[in-house]
């Protein structure tokens, strides 16, 4: 296949953030909050008087997102709630119309130009608070909507938010998701993607649709596991298409920040995550969500910090690489000539690996031989990750 610019700058930048943030940020457990708890419109809209996050510092973030090694950042501009962070002149559900009063969207694009980073547009296709998102699917049922809404209506609204977001916002690309709650329903993804790719040539589309990529999708989305790998709530196809790939993935279990969640994977893990998406030759979003006031909980925040200590470290393995395979103790990237064998599990001190007499040499300080394809380790070096480069 042959990429696309666009699609060559996302697959070498490897590692960038999701951002989950709205007024469900406000009730502390996690995004799905209205529907999880059957929360009516009724109830659930007045959050929007109450979003001040007087710490909302764009630039803050986007600072430590850089610090992280990441080289974009992928924003909810509306999620399945149906609150837009952004100005839209389609709806008043938006922020400029909380106490905040402030285009979330818009700022974070200004911070994102300022440091360099590319801003990529999450936009739920699924809206559990438009009257006209109707009939009902898989989600939403206690909303309180009358029933009868008209369906060709939403198509409307919701393709022209879109249009509003690529022509006021200009984003990197756009990721859809929301769309396997009518799994059946028309979408008219073909007028979406023409229409966005009208205004914006370049932009890169990703649809979290779990299925195999539809025709104008530029790259493929996996949650929560990595390319191809089966399990868990989300059902991803196990399908791997040509397309640039990117696995999105939780630090602790809830992408809308949840005060109750502290399962929070190790350094150690997170970075495994990197190594092994990388070695699938695909991209790690990693999901942060502030809290209502803005900032980001220190769990995250020194994980990020630590993230991009290593990345400064040993990024040459991972940033500009290409994958080429992930074994149960170890993934192997390349760039050009160079291949890079990162050992993500230090149980066994004799690997079987792909380069036979081959000239490596260690990154991390460990002392190992290479004897006929396999590697014989003496010693293991502090590091969460062993490298070997190979030249
Ligand atoms: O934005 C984050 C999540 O809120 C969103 N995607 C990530 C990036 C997401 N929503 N849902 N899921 C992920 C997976 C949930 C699927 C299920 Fe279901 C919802 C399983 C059961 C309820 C789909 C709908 C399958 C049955 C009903």
């Amino acid at each position: 296949m042959k990429y696309t610019p666009s699609q060559l700058w996302f697959m070498d930048a490897k590692f960038g953030i999701f951002i989950h943030w709205g007024i469900y940020s406000l009730l502390k457990r996690g995004e799905w909050v209205m529907h999880n708890e059957k929360i009516p419109i009724s109830k659930y809209e007045p959050l929007k008087d109450m979003f001040e996050a007087s710490l909302f510092e764009p630039q803050e973030w986007v600072e430590l997102f850089k610090d992280a090694g990441a080289r974009y950042v992928t924003f909810t501009s509306k999620h399945h709630d149906g609150f837009c962070m952004y100005d839209s002149a389609l709806t008043e559900y938006k922020v400029t119309n909380t106490p905040l009063g402030r285009d979330v969207v818009g700022e974070l694009r200004d911070a994102c130009n300022d440091e360099g980073l590319k801003l990529f547009l999450y936009y739920s296709q699924l809206d559990w608070h438009h009257p006209d998102y109707y009939p009902l699917g898989r989600t939403g049922q206690y909303a309180g909507r009358v029933e009868g809404g008209d369906w060709e209506r939403y198509l409307e609204y919701y393709i022209g938010q879109v249009r509003e977001l690529a022509v006021n916002y200009k984003p990197f690309g756009f990721w859809l998701d929301g769309m396997w709650d009518k799994p059946d329903a028309d979408w008219k993804l073909h007028d979406l993607y023409q229409m966005i790719h009208s205004i914006l040539p370049n932009a890169l589309i990703g649809n979290n649709h779990h299925r195999k990529p539809y025709p104008g999708e530029d790259f493929q989305i996996f949650e929560q596991s990595l390319p191809g790998e089966e399990g868990g709530v989300v059902k991803n196809t196990t399908y791997i298409s040509d397309l640039p790939l990117e696995t999105c993935l939780t630090i602790n279990n809830s992408w809308g920040y949840n005060e109750q969640d502290h399962q929070h994977k190790s350094v150690e893990k997170l970075l495994e995550y990197l190594v092994k998406t990388a070695g699938m030759n695909s991209n790690l979003l990693l999901n942060v969500g502030p809290r209502p006031d803005g900032t980001i909980q220190k769990e995250h925040v020194t994980r990020l910090i630590r993230i991009g200590e290593w990345l400064r470290k040993y990024g040459e393995a991972i940033y500009r690489t290409r994958g080429v395979s992930v074994e149960e103790n170890y993934s192997v990237t390349r760039r050009d000539e160079v291949q890079y064998l990162m050992i993500t599990t230090k149980e066994s001190n004799v690997l079987k690996v792909p380069f036979k007499y081959a000239r490596l040499h260690s990154l991390t300080p460990l002392k190992f031989e290479l004897s006929n394809s396999v590697l014989y380790i003496s010693e293991w070096s502090k590091e969460p990750i062993e490298i070997l480069k190979l030249e």
